[in-house]
Parts: structure tokens; C-alpha cells; sequence
């Protein structure tokens, strides 16, 4: 495919959204940056929900069509440009990796989400207690699939998915004060890819927007 034309619907804060960024930058792809505002609640937005039904982001647009959800966005653009792979050749390595993904993106980021936690409670430390409640149970799987596979990064020596999905989501741990020390690995390898040029050009602290990132 020819480079299309992208514009990604994304929050400076969002761990689903640095997935993403993450990957079009490894990917080398130019993109329009649309900010949506989560704490403004422009997710709801009747001109967002156009673009995105779930009110979520990240949405990219691919040449005027829409994609939402960061695990369909990341398996797009990995078979649609190979360069710099994601995803090993061996299936089952491709399905280890596929599950430790899912841990983060089913296990912990959606019970961990701005509309579950505001449902919970409107009290700031509450909400805090139950996003820490949740990613301290949710790392522990995370790190034992760590011990059986890490070298440099979160399989072997070869950066892959499982490293996009991992390192936004130690960010949010730190956010609200999980005690990372007892998941030694994940924040080895949080630490290793800030360091990366890609990652960092894709983190909060460099989007429209960031506050205090
Ligand atoms: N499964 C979706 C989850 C998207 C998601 O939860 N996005 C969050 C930010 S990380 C969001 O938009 N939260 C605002 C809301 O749910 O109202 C994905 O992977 O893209």
C-alpha cells in the first residue's frame, strides 16, 4: 500500500492511544495528531461519536475510513506495512504474545478506564484505590509471563507488541502509585524503551496537550 493519508483521534494520556503512536512511529508513518479531550469529555461528543460509536479513543482515519480499537488499528498496520515487524513469524510465539497483550488489554486497562472508575465514585482517592486494586492483581500474570520470556524486551531480544501494550500501562501503575517494585521486570523494560526514540517521540509528555506528563 502506498503511504495513505492517517489522522489519529488520540489523548495525550490514553494508554490505548500511545499503543498506537507508538507503532506509527516504529512504522515510520505520518499522521494528523486530533486530540480529543477525555477530562472535557469530548469522547462524547456527538461529532466523535460519528467517528467513533464507542466513544474511546484511539480512531484512526485511513484515507477517510475509520478503524477504532488499538488491537485492530495494530494488527492493520502490521500486515499492511511490515517494516519493522511487531509480530514474529513462529505462530505460537505470535499467540504467547497475543495472549500476554490481551492480560493488558482485557485484564487490566478496561476495568482500570476513566467511565468505570468515575462510575465507581466521584471521590478522586477512591478511584485511585480501585485503578491500584486492579493493576496490582493484573501485573502479577504480566510478570510471570516476564520471568518465562524476557530478555531485553518483554520476549527474547526482539522488541514486539507485548512491549507496545506493557510500557503504557506501567505508565498509568505509576500514575496511581502501584508499588512497581514487585513487578521488577515490567518496569526494567518500561525504563528501556523510554530510552527509544520511537517511544518517547510517542509517550505523553510529547503530545498536544500534556499537562505535568
Ligand atoms: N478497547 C479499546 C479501549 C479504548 C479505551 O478504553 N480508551 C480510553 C482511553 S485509554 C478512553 O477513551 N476512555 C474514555 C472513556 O471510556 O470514556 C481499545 O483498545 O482501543
Amino acid at each position: 500500500m502506498d503511504t495513505p493519508t492517517l489522522e489519529l483521534f488520540h489523548y495525550w494520556r490514553s494508554s490505548c492511544s500511545w499503543r498506537v503512536r507508538w507503532a506509527l512511529a516504529l512504522k515510520g508513518l505520518p499522521y494528523k495528531s486530533t486530540p480529543i479531550n477525555l477530562l472535557k469529555k469530548e469522547q462524547s461528543d456527538l461529532s466523535f461519536l460519528k467517528i467513533n460509536p464507542s466513544g474511546q479513543v484511539p480512531a484512526l482515519s485511513v484515507n477517510g475510513k475509520i478503524l477504532s480499537e488499538s488491537i485492530a488499528i495494530l494488527e492493520w498496520l502490521e500486515e499492511t506495512f511490515p517494516i519493522s515487524p511487531l509480530l514474529p513469524k513462529d505462530p505460537w510465539l505470535r499467540a504467547e504474545i497475543r495472549s500476554y497483550c490481551a492480560m493488558i488489554a482485557s485484564g487490566i486497562q478496561p476495568v482500570t478506564n476513566l467511565r468505570i472508575t468515575g462510575y465507581y465514585s466521584n471521590d478522586p482517592e477512591k478511584k485511585a484505590e480501585w485503578a491500584r486494586h486492579f493493576m496490582d492483581e493484573g501485573f502479577i500474570p504480566v510478570e510471570t509471563m516476564l520471568r518465562k520470556n524476557a530478555g531485553t524486551w518483554s520476549f527474547g531480544e526482539t522488541f514486539s507488541m507485548a512491549d507496545l501494550f506493557l510500557v503504557p500501562q506501567v505508565y498509568n501503575a505509576h500514575r496511581f502509585a502501584v508499588d512497581m517494585s514487585r513487578f521488577p521486570l515490567a518496569q526494567a523494560i518500561y525504563e528501556r524503551s523510554l530510552k527509544t526514540a520511537a517511544c518517547d517521540q510517542a509517550a505523553p509528555h510529547n503530545q498536544p496537550g500534556a499537562v505535568n506528563a
